[in-house]
């Protein structure tokens, strides 16, 4: 059983993405860490290592995803996780922006798959677990 750590970065309070994902991927047999709203970079990173996560999923619905998941990927490979998948998902930018270009964005930016607003989790589930096999 594969454990992930899951949560909502940044200063965002949108919790009920969250629940379901942690819902959704507890039925796919996986177990879940939830750090929940308000988590920090570190937080995530802290709950991986204490775990032996073997990804991490982040959140953000709020709009301010890039800045909030700056040097993420960085810090990861900084506290010994360089081989911890990075996955982010929600409304990770401000307004309607070119998908591709976003996407771009964030895997210079060290993540592994970047989801586009409105993924349903249950789609995104068989990608993270050929990933992880
Ligand atoms: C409810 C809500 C709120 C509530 C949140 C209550 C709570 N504690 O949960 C309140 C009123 C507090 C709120 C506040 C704000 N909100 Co609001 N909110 C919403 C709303 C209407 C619904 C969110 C929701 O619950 N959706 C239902 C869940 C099931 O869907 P979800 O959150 O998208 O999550 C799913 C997917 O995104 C996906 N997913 C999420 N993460 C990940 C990660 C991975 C890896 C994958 C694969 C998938 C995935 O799977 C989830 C489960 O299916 C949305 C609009 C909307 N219709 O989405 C705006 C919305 C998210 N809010 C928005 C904004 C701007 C704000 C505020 C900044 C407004 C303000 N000026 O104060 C504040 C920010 C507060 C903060 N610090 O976080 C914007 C964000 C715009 C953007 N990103 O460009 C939205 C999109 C509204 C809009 N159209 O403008 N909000």
């Amino acid at each position: 059983m594969h454990t992930v750590v899951i949560g909502v970065i940044g200063a965002d309070v949108h919790a009920v993405g969250n629940k379901i994902i942690e819902h959704v991927l507890n039925e796919h047999g996986f177990n879940v860490v939830n750090i929940g709203v308000l988590s920090s970079q570190e937080d995530f990173i802290n709950a991986a290592i204490e775990t032996n996560a073997k990804a991490i999923l982040v959140s953000s619905l709020y709009g301010h995803g890039e800045i909030d998941c700056r040097q993420m990927k960085d810090n990861c490979v900084e506290a010994g996780l360089s081989h911890v998948k990075l996955y982010v998902g929600g409304n990770i930018v401000v307004g309607k922006q070119d998908f591709k270009e976003v996407e771009d964005r964030f895997k210079k930016m060290g993540f592994d798959r970047v989801y586009p607003p409105g993924t349903n989790i249950e789609e995104a589930i068989e990608e993270i677990k050929a990933d992880l096999t």
